[in-house]
């Protein structure tokens, strides 16, 4: 598309499938070296070959600091990573009778606490290096509109703004920006084989515009965020929902 990344380093959390592989698709377009990983290696192995190029399979699971650590070992060697996407998570239907600590530990764990750990990590990267960085996490219009059957993931997600906010206080002086960004529901890979795919004509009826989300609606605007012209956009949260949620 262009090559406003070229000589970027862009790590994809999550990314063997669904708005995470349309995220890598896009930074690959747009001239960055791209490590799609995900917990699912063989997943992330046949996105980045479908990806072709500069990407590169690293499996992770970012709930896990161990593998975090060697994920970032591998970063290293090509150079250190410019642009961070937190997208890896799991995506609940669970009805709120069914919401137990276990359920809300996940939950927390892996989209709450999995972010936290690759974002100590690769900040940590980027300012050894002094780069100008980018940390971009999908968060969920979730947190705005109180979807039901996702108590502990609204929760995570509305984790995932506050903490977005205050890294932007802690990493401007370092010259690394740090946003969110809030799909509405998306016709991922997950969602199409979970109950979440019954929700679209709900959700079409609240949109502005009509349509299924797509990856690439997202995609589209996390390139955006990760590109030069988002330099002076920190702490924010942008919503990504035709329109779903006015705010
Ligand atoms: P998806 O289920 O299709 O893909 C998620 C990917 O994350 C999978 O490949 C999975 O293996 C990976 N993953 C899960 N746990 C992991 C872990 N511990 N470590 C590493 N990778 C892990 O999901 P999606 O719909 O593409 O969602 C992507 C992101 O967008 C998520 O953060 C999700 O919360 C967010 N989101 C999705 C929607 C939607 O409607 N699809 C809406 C708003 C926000
Ligand atoms: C509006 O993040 O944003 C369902 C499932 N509906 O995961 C989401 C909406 C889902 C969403 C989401």
């Amino acid at each position: 598309m262009t090559e406003r990344l070229a000589g970027k380093i862009a790590l994809v959390t999550g990314a063997a499938q669904g708005i995470g592989k349309a995220i890598a698709t896009r930074l690959a377009a747009d001239g960055a070296t791209v490590v799609v990983s995900d917990i699912n290696g063989e997943g992330a192995n046949t996105a980045a070959a479908a990806i072709g190029g500069k990407a590169k399979a690293v499996a992770a699971d970012v709930s896990d600091p161990a593998s975090v650590k060697a994920l970032f070992a591998e970063i290293e060697k090509l150079g250190g990573v410019d642009i961070l996407v937190n997208n890896a998570s799991i995506v609940p239907f669970v009805a709120w009778d069914d919401v137990d600590l276990d359920h809300w530990r996940k939950i927390i764990d892996v989209n709450l606490t999995g972010t936290f750990i690759v974002t100590r990590a690769a900040t940590d990267q980027m300012r050894a290096v002094e780069k100008a960085g980018r940390v971009i996490s999908i968060s969920s219009n979730t947190f705005f509109a109180g979807t039901p059957n996702m108590a502990a993931y609204v929760a995570a997600k509305g984790g995932v703004i506050g903490f977005t906010r205050a890294l932007a206080t802690e990493l401007g002086k370092y010259n690394i920006t740090a946003n969110a960004v809030t799909p509405g529901l998306i016709e991922s890979d997950g969602v199409k084989a979970s109950p979440h795919n019954e929700a679209f004509g709900f959700v079409e009826m609240l949109q502005a515009m009509k349509g299924k989300g797509q990856p690439e609606h997202i995609a589209d605007v996390v390139a955006f965020l990760a590109s030069d012209d988002a330099r002076w956009i920190t702490g924010q949260t942008l919503n990504v929902d035709a329109g779903m949620i006015r705010h």
